[in-house]
């Protein structure tokens, strides 16, 4: 998978990526993230992308010719499967979205900042819009970061073992299940007896009793 990222702050997804999962899956070679400056595409030599918005208010807007120049080059570059704007006002993403998401070949992100795109560009190249939840950031970047993430560890081969995306909570509507490691006991707090049992039936069923009682306890409304 190719993602694009048009943004006015590369440098602030310079780092995301490097680390970890996302560091992996680009040097298998299962994706690649590239940043683009949207100020390569300004509309005069001070680099300019925003303006006042029509009808006054406080706060700039992004402008139409920067982002059409942008999204009009780099489509001869690819086809894109979808043009995603990252806004607070778009539909929110959830797992189900990264999944739909993880089976396409080639995205182009635009990070929305101040107040926001010129409506024209949502209208006549963006295919969706998404929010990572309900909050405001200051910009897009850091919900373009969690988009990739999320999308990128659902590559197959990205994981380690190829099963355990699957096993993630909300994968199946369930939040995942407690986990334990070394030693047993911790200062007289002890693994349950059953994952040490040996009995995989045993365990598999117990791990998706807590699972259905966190959820329960914890949100109800995925179970709905
Ligand atoms: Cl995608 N952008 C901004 N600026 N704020 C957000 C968001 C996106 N998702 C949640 N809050």
């Amino acid at each position: 998978m190719h993602i694009d990222i048009l943004t006015v702050l590369p440098e602030l997804l310079a780092s995301p990526f490097e680390h970890s999962i996302m560091k992996r899956a680009q040097e298998k070679g299962l994706l690649t993230v590239q940043t683009h400056a949207l100020r390569k595409w300004a509309v005069n030599e001070y680099g300019q992308i925003d303006d006042y918005q029509y009808g006054g208010g406080a706060g700039m807007v992004m402008m139409c010719e920067p982002l059409a120049n942008a999204i009009e080059e780099l489509s001869k570059e690819r086809a894109y499967d979808d043009i995603i704007y990252l806004t607070p006002d778009g539909a929110r993403l959830d797992q189900k979205m990264a999944n739909s998401f993880s089976l396409k070949h080639n995205l182009l992100l635009i990070c929305g900042h101040y107040k926001g795109i010129d409506e024209r560009i949502r209208q006549q190249y963006v295919t969706k819009e998404v929010s990572i939840g309900d909050y405001v950031l200051s910009g897009g970047e850091l919900a373009a970061a969690v988009l990739v993430d999320a999308i990128g560890r659902l590559l197959p081969g990205v994981l380690g073992d190829e099963t355990s995306a699957l096993t993630d909570s909300f994968q199946d509507h369930l939040l995942a299940p407690p986990v334990y490691t070394r030693p047993v006991d911790f200062r007289g707090h002890r693994v349950p007896d059953v994952l040490m049992s040996g009995d995989h039936k045993k365990i598999e069923d117990w791990r998706y009793e807590q699972s259905i009682q966190r959820t329960k306890e914890r949100r109800p409304d995925l179970l709905d």
